[in-house]
């Protein structure tokens, strides 16, 4: 910034952007991987701000081999004319806080949660960040480095790179290391968010490329299906009731889109959306879709004699095993509460979504009477299994409430506070045997489990009820379990701060580790949302070098890197197969205690993203589980 810039204005803007640098996990949710790629997000989402004005048809993300993510639109263009504070009015978008809105006539803010906080965050949190814009026939360009401008201006304007005939903006941005702790995107993750875009914009194609370590990954994503594409890929490797049902209309200023379909398993499915964000909490659109939804098909359950007189009513839940749902509303003004800020609190949009369900489910099924029976029949057994469920229940709470601790397979801890206990799960009895020898048993408790537990996503309720490891986590935990939204889980009455799992750092134990988030996430989801889920990340490889100290290495990027800091040096490897090939000591220190061992949080932020995770690791192709296990273990973070 040229010294005559420095006038009031700028300086309130520099101290706003160092704001940002002193608490970014306040701006971008945290300095990890999650908040790294809202970084990426959040530069995308302008860019599907510009498609949602009606202007923008094509948007490219691309992972540059220098670690900097370009992002690029063929919109209007950011204005590049002299603003009235007499600066390039795209210098106020990306050093002003909260700036997004000010340039943004559009009639949906994408604000929610942790979105629409400004481009000028990423700006602040960027090593640099460089800006081409494309308007009025001509490319013209700026620089910033953490958040200053470090471009010279040309008459108090943007310099001219040339001439350009097509219009649009590119922004381009290396995350500061001196901010993430990992530099790194994950990809994974991104493409998954791209492609979730890509199905609620129908119009908007998304072009994703890869370019870091030699790759060179493109991938097109154009959904001209919408949302009932969306819900066909959620159900793709499913058996299908029906075709997907799509309804749409107009209430209280809303719209909305909802398109649904039932497939052949004992679970829900239902995912909201705000001005295309993901409400991984839900909200008041998805309680006015159900809650109508549950009226209307009841209605007509009656009218066609599935349901008798001296019949009870369906539950909500009944009617919706099966259903796998995608309701996208718009809204001029969404407001948000919850844990994480992601649960949609107008209640407009709960008399919208109601209104338009109650419409136009009731004119689809009048048209489509085969379907409907379908339909009901998944309802019909899901309360038959309900009640069955129910008696199951009953005995094993009454029955079998003592019999696992008394046949002693749990090794409980001494301190009874949950605060300060934690819980191992470990797979194998012979891993499970030195774990016990191993912990601290003042306060952590080691659960044994045999083999592969029972995958929960195919099974019913009763037979999940029936499988003995599961009721010992179960009885362990000491909350209950939920099915669907009958919930019977209290999370205050959970014993452990901490449950962790301990499974080898292979494939098997990654189909293990994925068998418990299922089982979690279907039975106990609160467990997972509130952060009390871990997984142990057991190292690869102990260096012991000639003179001095012995250290663990959790991957093979962490033994490349040691080999070339300590070119030439002598040093005995160790590699290890196995938890089970580790002694106590050993075990210790590389997995229980809390000062030397690594442990992944597990996080669900996105139901499309877990189920899709799910998906990955049940396959039976091993190639795209590696590939999972592994962007995830170097993102893990020492627990201290
Ligand atoms: C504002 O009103 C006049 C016409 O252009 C509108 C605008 O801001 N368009 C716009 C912004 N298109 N694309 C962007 C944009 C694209 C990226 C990749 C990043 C950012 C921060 C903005």
């Amino acid at each position: 910034m040229k010294k005559s810039e420095y006038n009031a204005d700028s300086i309130s803007v520099l101290e706003g952007l160092e704001a940002v640098r002193v608490r970014p996990g306040m701006y971008i949710g945290s300095t990890g991987r999650k908040g790294l790629n809202h970084l990426i997000y959040e530069i995308v989402d302008n860019a599907v701000d510009e498609h949602l004005a009606g202007y923008c048809t094509l948007i490219t993300v691309t992972l540059e081999e220098d670690g900097s993510c370009t992002v690029s639109d063929n919109g209007r263009g950011i204005p590049v004319g002299m603003h009235e504070k007499g600066v390039p009015a795209e210098r106020l978008v990306f050093t002003t806080l909260h700036a997004g809105g000010k340039f943004n006539n559009n009639a949906y803010k994408t604000s929610g949660g942790l979105h629409g906080v400004g481009s000028s965050v990423v700006n602040a949190l960027s090593e640099s960040l460089e800006v081409t814009v494309c308007v009025d026939g001509y490319k013209y360009f700026d620089k910033y480095e953490r958040g200053i401008p470090v471009q010279e201006l040309e008459n108090g304007l943007l310099p001219k790179l040339g001439r350009c005939k097509e219009t649009g903006t590119t922004v381009r941005f290396k995350p500061d290391p001196e901010i993430f702790e990992k530099t790194r995107f994950a990809s994974t993750e991104l493409k998954s968010r791209l492609h979730e875009t890509a199905y609620l914009n129908p119009k908007l194609t998304i072009e994703f490329a890869d370019l870091r370590d030699g790759r060179d990954v493109h991938i097109t994503y154009s959904e001209p299906e919408g949302i009932v594409g969306f819900v066909r890929e959620l159900n793709e490797h499913k058996e299908a009731i029906c075709d997907p049902i799509f309804i749409k209309g107009e209430a209280e200023g809303i719209s909305v889109e909802i398109a649904f379909q039932y497939v052949n398993e004992f679970q829900e499915n239902v995912l909201g959306f705000c001005n295309n964000i993901y409400n991984a909490e839900g909200g008041t659109h998805l309680t006015g879709f159900k809650a109508q939804y549950t009226q209307v098909m009841n209605a007509y359950a009656r009218e066609i004699g599935i349901l008798k007189e001296k019949d009870g009513n369906f539950t909500g839940a009944d009617i919706r095993n099966g259903m796998t749902a995608v309701v996208s509303i718009k809204h001029p003004d969404p407001r948000f509460e919850g844990q994480t800020k992601t649960k949609l609190d107008n209640p407009d949009a709960s008399k919208a979504t109601g209104k338009v369900t109650a419409d136009e489910v009731q004119r689809y099924f009048d048209r489509n009477l085969e379907v409907l029976k379908n339909v009901l029949g998944c309802a019909e057994r899901a309360a038959k299994i309900r009640h069955t469920a129910e008696k199951a229940k009953t005995n094993m709470l009454t029955k079998q409430k003592y019999s696992f601790d008394s046949n002693g397979k749990l090794a409980n801890c001494e301190k009874k506070d949950p605060k300060l206990c934690e819980i191992f799960i470990v797979e194998g009895n012979s891993a499970g045997g030195s774990a016990k020898s191993a912990r601290d048993r003042n306060y952590q408790a080691i659960l044994p489990i045999r083999g592969k537990i029972l995958n929960v996503e195919k099974a019913s309720m009763d037979k999940v009820l029936a499988n003995a490891e599961i009721k010992s986590m179960i009885n362990a935990f000491g909350c209950g379990f939920s099915e669907g939204y009958g919930n019977d889980f209290d999370i205050t009455k959970l014993r452990y701060d901490k449950i962790i799992i301990m499974a080898d750092a292979d494939v098997d134990g990654a189909h293990i580790s994925t068998l418990l988030l299922t089982l979690f996430y279907r039975f106990m989801p609160e467990l997972i949302y509130e952060g009390h889920v871990y997984v142990a990340m057991p190292p690869l490889y102990k260096v012991i070098p000639a003179k001095g100290e012995g250290e663990y290495l959790y991957d093979d990027e962490a033994l490349e890197a040691y080999r070339k800091k300590h070119r030439g040096a002598k040093f005995t490897l160790q590699r290890y197969k196995g938890l089970g090939e580790m002694d106590a000591q050993q075990l210790w220190e590389t997995t229980l205690d809390p000062k030397t061992r690594k442990l992944r949080r597990v996080e669900i932020e996105d139901g499309k993203l877990a189920s899709s995770l799910t998906e990955i690791l049940m396959g039976t192709d091993v190639g795209p589980r590696r590939s999972f296990i592994y962007e995830h273990a170097r993102d893990a973070q020492l627990d201290v």
